[in-house]
C-alpha cells in the first residue's frame, strides 16, 4: 500500500476482542478501516460485517488474506488458531497485530519466528496492550530516569471477577499471568530466568478442580524478584496493580483512583469489571500505534521474540504448577532480527 492510503484490515475472530477491535478500527482509529472479517462461526462473522460498510465476511482466514482489499491482519481468534493465521499472513508478507498469546507453546512460536526470519524483516506485533497503558508507560519512563535507583522487587496483583466456562488451572498462567510476564520483561528490560508457582487453598468460588488463586514468583537475569497474585474468581472487580520497589523508592500503578467520592461518612470509588473497561485506552493506543507504524512500513511494538520468550516462561510456569518447584526458563539464542527490539518501546 502507498503511505498515504487507508490501511485495509482483515480481523480474524469476531468474538469479544475481535468485535471490539472492529468497532475500534471503525470508530476510534484513524488511517484504517475493516475490509474483511473472519470467523469459523459464519453467522457471527456476517453479523459483525453487516455493521461495517464494504466489509466482507469469511470463514477461512487464508481466503480473506487473499482478497485484493486486505493490507494487514488483526488476529483475535483463540490462541491455538494463531499459528496457522500467522503463517498464512507471513506467507503473503502482510503486517499483523496478533492478540496474546503469540502461540500457545514455544515449538509453534519458533515456527513463526523462522517464518518471519525467512522474510528478513519483522511483520508481527503481539497484543501485549499493557505497554500502551498510560500508567504503565509513566512507570517505565520513571524507571528510565534512574531517580528511583535500581529495581529490586516487583509486586503484581491481577484479579478478574470470574473465570469463563471451561477455564483450567493452566489458563491462569497461559492466559492471565502472560501479561505480567510481558510487563516484567518490558519494564525491567530483563529476561525471566525461573518460575515458581505456589498453590494456596483454592477459593470456594473457583470452579471445581481449578487452582485459583495462585502465587507466582519470577526471577530475572538482572536479579529482580517478581511476585504475581493471580485470582480470577475474586468476585468483586477487575484489578491490575503493580508496585516496583527500587533502591531509593517505590512506584505503584493500578490503584484506580480516577474518581474518589466522599458521602454520608464514607469515602470510595468504583472498580472496573473487566479488561475491556480497564484497558480501553490502552487498546485504543495499541491499535493506533500499530496502524501508524504499519503505514510507515515499520513494527514498533512487542514482537515475535517477546511472544516466544513469554511462551517459554508459560511452559516453565505450567511445569511448576504441577509440583510447586522452581523451574528454569530455557530460551534459544536471540536471532539478529530481534536484537534491536529489546531496547525499544
Ligand atoms: P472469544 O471466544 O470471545 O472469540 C474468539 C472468536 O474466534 C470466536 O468468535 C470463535 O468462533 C472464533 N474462532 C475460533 N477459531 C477460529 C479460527 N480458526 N479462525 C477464525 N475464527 C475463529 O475469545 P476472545 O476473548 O475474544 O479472545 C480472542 C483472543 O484475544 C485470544 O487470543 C485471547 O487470549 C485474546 N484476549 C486478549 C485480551 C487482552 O487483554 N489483550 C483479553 C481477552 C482476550
Ligand atoms: C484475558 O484473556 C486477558 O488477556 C485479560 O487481560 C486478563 O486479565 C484475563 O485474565 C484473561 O483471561
Amino acid at each position: 500500500m502507498a503511505r498515504h492510503e487507508t490501511l485495509r484490515v482483515a480481523v480474524i475472530g469476531t468474538g469479544k476482542m475481535g468485535a471490539d477491535h472492529v468497532r475500534r478500527i471503525q470508530e476510534v482509529t484513524s488511517g484504517a478501516r475493516v475490509s474483511a472479517v473472519v470467523d469459523v462461526d459464519a453467522e457471527r462473522a456476517k453479523a459483525v460485517a453487516a455493521r461495517v460498510d464494504g466489509c466482507t465476511a469469511h470463514t477461512d482466514p487464508a481466503a480473506a488474506m487473499a482478497a485484493a482489499d486486505v493490507d494487514a491482519v488483526l488476529i483475535a481468534s483463540p490462541g491455538p488458531a494463531h499459528e496457522a493465521a500467522l503463517l498464512a499472513a507471513l506467507e503473503r508478507d502482510l503486517p499483523v497485530l496478533c492478540e496474546k498469546p503469540l502461540t500457545p507453546d514455544t515449538a509453534s512460536a519458533l515456527r513463526v519466528m523462522e517464518a518471519e526470519q525467512r522474510l528478513g524483516h519483522r511483520r508481527v506485533q503481539v497484543g501485549f496492550m499493557r505497554r500502551y497503558d498510560a500508567e504503565y508507560q509513566r512507570l517505565k519512563a520513571l524507571l528510565q530516569t534512574g531517580q528511583l535507583g535500581r529495581p529490586l522487587l516487583l509486586h503484581n496483583r491481577h484479579r478478574n471477577v470470574a473465570s469463563p466456562p471451561g477455564w483450567t488451572s493452566e489458563m491462569l498462567i497461559n492466559d492471565s499471568v502472560v501479561h505480567e510476564m510481558d510487563v516484567t520483561r518490558w519494564l525491567l528490560d530483563q529476561e525471566i530466568t525461573s518460575v515458581t508457582v505456589l498453590r494456596p487453598t483454592p477459593s470456594a468460588n473457583a470452579p471445581d478442580a481449578v487452582q485459583d488463586p495462585q502465587f507466582v514468583v519470577f526471577e530475572t537475569d538482572g536479579g529482580v524478584v517478581v511476585d504475581v497474585e493471580i485470582f480470577v474468581n475474586c468476585g468483586f472487580g477487575y484489578q491490575v496493580q503493580a508496585e516496583m520497589v527500587c533502591e531509593r523508592g517505590t512506584a505503584r500503578v493500578g490503584d484506580g483512583h480516577a474518581l474518589v467520592t466522599n458521602m454520608a461518612g464514607r469515602w470510595g470509588g468504583t472498580i472496573a469489571q473487566d479488561f475491556v473497561e480497564r484497558f480501553a485506552d490502552a487498546y485504543d493506543r495499541e491499535v493506533q500505534a500499530w496502524v501508524d507504524a504499519t503505514r510507515r512500513g515499520e513494527v514498533t511494538g512487542p514482537g515475535v521474540w517477546d511472544g516466544y520468550a513469554v511462551a517459554a516462561v508459560c511452559e516453565a510456569g505450567v511445569r511448576s504448577l504441577e509440583d510447586g518447584g522452581r523451574v528454569p526458563v530455557e530460551l534459544v539464542e536471540r536471532p539478529p532480527l530481534y536484537r534491536v527490539s529489546r531496547a525499544r518501546g
